[in-house]
């Protein structure tokens, strides 16, 4: 008889049958692919924001030789951003249960003891607990700010920033502590064996239980009910890209379901005027004006003398950090470079440039744009949308909308815009 207060310490508490070296390998071939695509389009994420540009985009100012990759974000393909922030949000939360199920299966070697039986057994078993910790932490984080965006007022990214390299640390520790193990246990296996550990070679506590208790599914089966999780979460999720009836698929997304009203406004609002403090008397055309600044000087324009101006119409998206995005939406209203040439500098030399929004609080009332951003001639401070003039909601008297751009960089109610080298 098995004694009655089997402590977790010992392996025979463990009584799955499903835990072993194939479910474990399995779900961590799928979760080796799965973070390798989050982490590199988490980095380009950050990219996106041209962090590198100016402090006003740059979330982690702290960052140091973290920020080694940043490049300038390109204005082409116009869905850049939709693809890789998409794929980022969506995949995450597809994975959750597979990175559950791996977690579960390996969890009787944290109870391990002695806690450390070497130098190189101690390192492992930190980088394991950094590894561990650093992915729940950006699992968790990365959910909480996709569903409860006001969680963390601007210092997600941070956090989200800092998390995934203290995982990418712990992950390399691992793979290279692991590794000479690994290749044994290919060889063994090559050599008709099995794995150390099946063998009683005591590498580790065991992944298999001694004393397992009865089978109520195969580890077969309990694959698919994992990969049956992700599934589901990936058909309730993944419409959030989209527009029309897939939305109304994206059950679990905050930006799922029915759009928010009908008509040529009736797209996703991310933040309301109301919310963002922005009154119809500020926004009224007798008092609104758009401050440009720049070597020729300062112009001030009301929303009528821009609609006199050549107007151009530029068909793009609006991609959200959060993983929801929109399809093209018609924007009119005047070029970002030839608004540079009004204060001063050649369209095809036009600079960076600050713009600041109306809105008084919150973390994206300002953004920075880069010169190529500016110069492309699908950008635009927008004036119209879909044929009719911006809702205020969606930025009224105007909006800038630039190609490939995370949302965040579409800066709504401008006030004020200053060009030059930032
Ligand atoms: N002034 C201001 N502009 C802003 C924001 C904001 O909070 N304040 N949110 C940004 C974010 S995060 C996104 S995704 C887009 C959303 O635009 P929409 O609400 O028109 O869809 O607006 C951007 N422009
Ligand atoms: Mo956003």
């Amino acid at each position: 008889m098995p004694r009655l207060h089997t402590p977790p310490t010992s392996p025979r508490f463990w009584r799955s049958p499903v835990r072993g070296p194939w479910f474990t390998s399995v779900l961590g071939v799928v979760l080796l692919g799965g973070i390798t695509a989050l982490f590199m389009t988490g980095l380009l994420s950050y990219a996106a924001y041209n962090p590198d540009l100016s402090p006003v985009n740059d979330k982690t100012p702290d960052k140091g030789l973290l920020g080694f990759y940043l490049f300038a974000w390109p204005t082409h393909p116009s869905w850049l951003y939709r693809l890789t922030q998409g794929v980022h949000v969506t995949l995450g939360i597809t994975l959750i249960p597979v990175l559950l199920a791996k977690l579960w299966s390996v969890v009787p070697k944290l109870f391990a003891l002695p806690p450390a039986r070497s130098l190189t057994h101690a390192l492992e078993r930190i980088s394991l607990l950094l590894l561990v910790g650093g992915v729940l932490f950006e699992f968790v984080t990365g959910v909480l700010n996709v569903q409860l965006d006001y969680l963390f007022p601007g210092s997600f990214y941070p956090l989200h920033f800092y998390g995934a390299w203290v995982f990418f640390a712990a992950f390399l520790v691992h793979v290279v502590l692991r590794a000479p193990a690994a290749v044994r246990n290919l060889r063994r296996m090559r050599a008709g064996e099995g794995p150390e550990e099946e063998a009683g070679g005591e590498p580790d506590f065991p992944l298999v239980s001694p004393r397992p208790a009865e089978p109520t599914v195969s580890r077969r089966g309990a694959l698919w009910f994992v990969g049956g999780g992700s599934l589901l979460l990936f058909g309730t999720t993944a419409g959030q890209s989209f527009d029309g009836p897939l939305r109304r698929t994206a059950l679990l997304a905050p930006h799922g379901g029915a759009d928010p009203g009908s008509g040529p406004g009736g797209f996703q609002i991310n933040k309301t005027a109301a919310s963002r403090g922005i009154s119809a008397r500020e926004t009224h055309e007798d008092v609104w004006r758009l401050v440009l600044t720049g070597p020729a000087g300062t112009v001030r324009l009301s929303r009528v003398e821009l609609l006199e101006l050549p107007l151009h119409s530029s068909a793009l998206p609006i991609a959200c950090v959060e993983g929801w995005s929109t399809g093209d939406q018609w924007w009119r209203g005047v070029r970002l470079r030839e608004l540079a040439v009004l204060v001063g500098y050649d369209g095809d030399a036009a600079p960076d440039v600050m713009v600041e929004s109306l809105q008084r609080r919150g973390a994206f009332r300002r953004a920075a744009l880069r010169s190529n951003q500016v110069r492309d001639p699908r950008s635009l401070l927008a004036l119209d949308v879909n044929g009719e003039p911006l809702t205020p909601d969606h930025g009224y008297p105007a909006r800038i909308i630039v190609p490939a751009a995370p949302g965040v960089l579409n800066t709504k109610w401008v006030a004020r815009m200053t060009f030059g080298d930032l």
